[in-house]
């Protein structure tokens, strides 16, 4: 985002909060100039921008511009609103990939707190080249950019931070959700969200890191598709009622910010605790590759790498880097 870019986004949501301080009443084109110190031609500008991001705004000769009261509007507006902390949000209403579109974003130069929020996927991403399903206005779909100052060795760290925010927004909206290592949530046991990161080196050095998440909030069984229903869940599945997406979004936004936040202040052994807290896979049985064969091993800690320590029939104990895991009865 240009400086320019931003400068007018900053009039944007100030014009918006004006009109929104008192829906239905009109304000002279003049006045909310004078209140932002800037022109009328200005704010008639922004207005129209507004407009074309979902805003029921009318005007009347003589009175100005009055706003309709919204609920669920969702866009970069009303998600930057409410953010607590900072983050300069690029909202698309169709992308390929949001991890793609920061990568994109982080080759050119982004800084960090960059995010990218789309209302649908048409190739949306999950490890080792599989797909996510992301149809539009089903669910959450954002990336974050970071340009870490940590060492390469925690890197490991950023997707179990990940999983700590969402695990954190799931529980304030009175979920009992928790974390299939690596990188799935779930929920009664299906599968709720799913982090994507990947990496951007220059030579040696980490020059980003790009953290993906994919919330279902929206979806009936039916949009899963047969493919997924049984594994699948989604929040209005689980609890039905009316979730308000820029609030889900911003808080997750928020979340990662904090988590990450430990990570640059050389606090990992903070969110390897938080990860544990939500873990459903430590202490249990679970079916996983370990050198070249599938076994059934117990899971018994996670290394601050984020691999996964297990102990094998035989007794021995040794770390998963990575790959799949499928838990057992006690799962
Ligand atoms: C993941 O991969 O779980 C990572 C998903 C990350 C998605 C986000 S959305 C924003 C950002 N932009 C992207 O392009 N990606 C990130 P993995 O562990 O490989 O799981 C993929 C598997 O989950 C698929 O093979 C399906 O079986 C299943 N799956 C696909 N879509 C799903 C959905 N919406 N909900 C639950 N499961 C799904």
């Amino acid at each position: 985002m240009t400086k320019q870019d931003s400068q007018s986004e900053h009039i944007r949501l100030r014009i918006l909060t004006l009109l929104e301080s008192r829906p239905g009443d009109y304000f002279s084109g003049e006045e909310i100039g004078k209140a932002l110190g800037v022109s009328r031609s200005a704010v008639w500008k922004q207005i129209n921008r507004l407009r074309r991001s979902g805003y029921r705004i009318h005007s009347a000769p003589n009175k100005g511009y009055c706003i309709e009261k919204q609920e669920n509007v969702y866009n970069d507006l009303e998600i930057t609103k409410r953010l607590k902390t900072k983050a300069c949000v690029i909202f698309l209403e169709k992308t390929d990939s949001t991890n793609n579109t920061v990568k994109a974003l982080a080759q050119e130069g982004c800084e960090q707190g960059t995010v990218a929020v789309a209302l649908e996927q048409t190739a949306g991403k999950g490890r080792l080249g599989r797909y996510w399903k992301s149809s539009k206005g089903k669910g959450i779909w954002l990336s974050y950019c970071l340009r870490p100052s940590f060492s390469v060795a925690e890197l490991g760290l950023v997707t179990l931070a990940g999983a700590c925010a969402v695990c954190r927004l799931l529980k304030e909206e009175g979920f009992d959700a928790g974390i299939k290592w690596p990188n799935d949530i779930l929920i009664g046991g299906k599968k709720v969200c799913g982090i994507l990161t990947e990496t951007g080196f220059e030579e040696t050095r980490v020059e980003y890191v790009v953290v993906g998440i994919g919330l279902n909030v929206f979806q009936d069984t039916e949009d899963f598709g047969p493919e997924l229903k049984d594994f699948a869940t989604s929040l209005r599945l689980e609890k039905d009622k009316d979730y308000d997406m820029a609030s889900l979004a911003s808080a997750l936004i928020d979340y990662l910010y904090e988590y990450i936040s430990l990570l640059e202040k050389g606090e990992g052994e903070k969110i390897i605790e938080c990860w544990k807290s939500y873990s459903k896979t430590l202490g249990k049985t679970i079916y996983t590759t370990v050198g070249s064969r599938k076994e059934w091993v117990t899971a018994l800690d996670i290394r601050r790498d984020g691999a996964l320590i297990v102990k094998r029939e035989d007794g021995t104990v040794t770390p998963i880097i990575s790959g799949e895991i499928w838990l057992g009865q006690d799962g």
